[in-house]
C-alpha cells in the first residue's frame, strides 16, 4: 500500500487555477494554515490535468494501470485494508441540538467537533499536496444545482472526483467573484487512515463537511453521500425539495410513450442493474434509459416531481457485474474506469467474483497477495468498486442534463427481503406509500462496515443518509405530497424473496421488466390488481409471464402471496421500529400503521 498523499510538483500550467472568489481563497488559506501542505493544487478538471495526476500516480504506486487494451484509460486502486466500506458508526450529524439530528444519526456538538477535527487536521497534510477541488452537482442550468469545494490530499479522490462530479473550471465560472454566494466547503485528509482517527462529519447550518482518517469512496468523495444526501436532504426540506437515495430511469413503449421512475433501494441492492435494465426478448421494442443509478433530487413543478441526477458517474459495486446480469454496466466499465479492490490478473486485466468466464488460474488479490481459484480469501473485495463516466453507458437518457429534469410517474421502493415482502404491490395513496417507504427494511450488504444479512429498517433507503431528525423527514415527505396535484404513484418491490428451501424464486434482473411494465400499465390506468391488506397487488393475469422460463405457477403464487402470519409480525415489527424513534413518528403514518395491523384482523 502506497501513500496516495505523498507530495507532487506540477510543471507551470498546471495546478495553478486559482478561483477569483475571495471567500474560496480565504477558506483554503485557513486550511493551509492549519494543515500546513507541502505546497497547494488548484484543480480545473482539464484532459492535461488529469493525465499528469494519473502518471504521477502510477509513480507512486497510487494506481496499478491495467492492460490498456482491455481496458484503455483505465486503473487500479488498492485501499488500505482497513478502509473498503463506509462507516456508518463515525458518520456524524453536527447540529447546534441533538434533536435536529434525530434518533437515527449520531451526533456531535458543532464547536466540541471542530476543535476535535481541527485537532486532528493539524500539520496533517505536512509533505502532502493539498487538492483544491471545484465542482458542481446537478446538470448545469437546473435550479437545482450546487457547488462545492472539496479540499483533499488524496490523489485518487481527484481522479475520482473528475469521474464522478462536473468538476473544475465549470464550478469556478459558476461561482463567480461574488463572496456571498452559496456553495459547500468540504475538507478531506486521509490522515494516517486508522479506523480509531475516522470520522466523517456533517454541519449542514455551514453547508460544511470535513471528513479524516479514510480514503474510501463513500466518506470521501464528499460529493456524494455527504453533500448530495446528507446535506443536500437537509438543504431539500428548507427549500420544498427532495434529495433522495434513488436512481432514476426512463421506460419507452414499442409505440414510443415515455415515463420516468424513480427508486429507491438501499446500498448494494441492484440500484445501478436496475437503471441499465435491458428487457428480456419477449419485450421487443420496450427501451429502458439511465437518468441515474444512486441519487435523485426532486423538485415540484405543475403539481408533479420533477427529477435530476446531480452526480455525473456511477460509483457501483463490481462483485457479480456480469455480461449476463449487466450488459450495460459491463459495456460502461470497459474503458476510462477507475477500479478500487478488485483483483488484478496475471496479463493485467481485473477479475471479480461474479464476473463472466472462468476464474484465471492465479491473481493478485484486493490486499495485493497472491491468490488462486483455491484460495479461501475472495480475489475482489465484496465491496469493491468502480468508477465510470456516466457518458460510457450505452443506455444513457437524453435528457440527463435537462436542468429542468425528467417528469415521474412512479417510485418504487424496494429491499432484500428473503420472506414476507411481495414481488410487487402499490400503495392506496401518497400516504399510504410514505408508510410503506418509512418501514422498508433490507438485509444488509457489505456496503457499509458491519454484519451482513441482518434485517435492518433503511427508510426511503435514507436511514445512513438523512442528514436530519428522520421524523421531520416523513413530515417533509407527508408535506410535499399534499403540494402534488399529479403525485407518482408508490410501489415496493422485491426482486429477492426465496423457497422455503432457500432458493431465489424471481430471476430478477432483465426479467424485472415484467414488474416494471405492470407499474407503468397501473401508471396509465390500463392494468388490473387485487386490493389485499398491504396494498394493491397484481394477479397472475395482470403480469406479462409470456416466455419466463423457470418460475412455475405455484413459484408465482409464492412470489405474490401475502401471509397474514408473516405480515403480522412485520406490522409489530414497524410499531418497534416507530418506538425505538422514539415518539419523532408524524401521527399520520402510526394511523396508517394502525390501519394496517386492523387490515390484518378482519
Ligand atoms: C453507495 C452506497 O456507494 O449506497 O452508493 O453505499
Ligand atoms: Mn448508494
Amino acid at each position: 500500500m502506497n501513500n496516495p498523499a505523498t507530495a507532487i510538483s506540477p510543471p507551470a500550467g498546471i495546478g495553478d487555477h486559482k478561483p477569483a472568489n475571495q471567500a474560496v481563497l480565504d477558506w483554503v488559506h485557513e486550511v493551509e494554515l492549519l494543515t500546513q501542505p507541502e505546497n497547494i493544487f488548484w484543480c480545473d478538471g482539464s484532459e492535461r490535468e488529469n493525465d499528469f495526476l494519473i502518471s504521477e500516480s502510477l509513480k507512486q504506486e497510487v494506481l496499478t494501470k491495467l492492460n490498456q487494451k482491455r481496458a484503455p484509460r483505465s486503473y487500479l486502486h488498492r485501499s488500505n485494508p482497513n478502509d473498503v466500506a463506509r462507516v456508518e458508526q463515525f458518520t456524524f450529524i453536527c447540529t447546534p441540538t441533538k434533536a435536529e439530528a434525530g434518533p437515527t444519526n449520531n451526533w456531535s456538538e458543532p464547536g466540541e467537533t471542530y476543535s476535535k477535527l481541527d485537532g486532528l487536521l493539524k500539520g496533517a497534510m505536512r509533505g502532502r499536496t493539498m487538492f483544491v477541488v471545484p465542482y458542481i452537482m446537478g446538470p448545469p442550468d437546473s435550479p437545482l444545482t450546487k457547488i462545492g469545494f472539496e479540499i483533499t490530499d488524496s490523489k485518487y479522490v481527484v481522479l475520482s472526483m473528475r469521474i464522478m462530479t462536473r468538476m473544475g473550471e465549470i464550478a469556478v465560472k459558476r461561482l463567480g467573484s461574488d463572496p456571498k454566494a452559496e456553495w459547500n466547503r468540504g475538507v478531506h485528509s486521509l490522515l494516517d487512515v486508522n479506523p480509531e482517527r475516522r470520522f466523517i462529519c456533517h454541519f449542514p447550518q455551514d453547508n460544511a463537511i470535513i471528513s479524516v482518517g479514510s480514503g474510501y469512496g463513500g466518506n470521501v468523495l464528499l460529493s456524494k453521500k455527504c453533500l448530495a444526501l446528507r446535506i443536500g436532504s437537509y438543504l431539500a426540506r428548507k427549500q420544498g425539495w427532495l434529495a433522495e437515495h434513488m436512481l432514476i430511469l426512463g421506460v419507452e413503449s414499442p409505440e414510443g410513450k415515455k415515463h420516468y421512475v424513480a427508486a429507491a433501494f438501499p446500498s448494494a441492492c441492484g440500484k445501478t442493474n436496475f437503471a441499465m435494465l435491458i428487457p428480456p426478448k419477449h419485450f421487443a421494442g420496450w427501451k429502458v434509459t439511465t437518468v441515474g443509478d444512486d441519487i435523485a433530487w426532486m423538485q415540484i413543478r405543475d403539481g408533479r416531481l420533477w427529477a435530476v441526477n446531480p452526480e455525473n458517474g456511477y460509483f457501483g459495486v463490481v462483485p457479480g457485474t456480469s455480461y449476463k446480469s449487466n450488459p450495460n454496466a459491463m459495456k460502461s466499465i470497459e474503458r476510462d474506469t477507475l477500479y478500487t479492490n478488485v483483483a488484478l490478473t496475471d496479463d493485467g486485466d481485473m477479475w471479480w467474483e461474479g464476473k463472466d468466464g472462468p476464474p484465471p488460474k492465479h491473481a493478485i488479490d484486493w490486499r495485493g497477495n497472491d491468490w488462486t481459484p483455491d484460495s479461501k480469501e475472495k480475489a475482489a473485495h465484496p465491496n469493491s468498486r468502480f468508477a465510470t463516466p456516466m457518458r460510457n453507458n450505452p443506455v444513457l437518457d437524453p435528457h440527463v442534463e435537462d436542468g429542468d429534469g425528467v417528469p415521474i410517474s412512479a417510485i418504487i421502493f424496494g429491499g432484500r427481503r428473503s420472506d414476507t415482502m411481495p414481488l410487487v404491490f402499490q400503495a392506496f395513496d401518497w400516504e399510504h406509500g410514505t408508510y410503506v417507504g418509512s418501514t422498508m427494511a433490507s438485509e444488509t450488504t457489505a456496503a457499509a462496515a458491519g454484519a451482513v444479512g441482518k434485517v435492518r429498517r433503511d427508510p426511503m433507503a435514507m436511514l445512513p443518509f438523512c442528514g436530519y431528525n428522520i421524523g421531520d423527514y416523513f413530515r417533509h415527505w407527508l408535506e410535499t405530497g399534499k403540494r402534488l396535484t399529479n403525485p407518482p404513484l408508490i410501489f415496493h418491490v422485491n426482486w429477492f424473496r426465496k423457497s422455503a428451501d432457500g432458493k431465489f424464486l424471481w430471476p430478477g434482473f432483465g426479467d424485472n421488466m415484467r414488474v416494471l411494465k405492470w407499474i407503468i400499465d397501473r401508471c396509465e390506468g390500463r392494468v388490473g390488481a387485487t386490493e389485499s391488506p398491504i396494498g394493491h397487488i397484481p394477479r397472475m393475469q395482470d403480469l406479462d409471464l409470456d416466455e419466463l422460463g423457470g418460475v412455475t405457477p405455484n413459484q408465482m403464487r409464492e412470489l405474490l402471496n401475502v401471509s397474514a402470519e408473516e405480515w403480522q409480525k412485520e406490522v409489530s415489527d414497524h410499531a418497534k421500529f416507530f418506538e425505538s424513534l422514539g415518539g419523532v413518528v408524524p401521527d399520520e403514518l402510526e394511523k396508517q400503521r394502525k390501519n394496517l395491523a386492523g387490515r390484518f384482523k378482519s
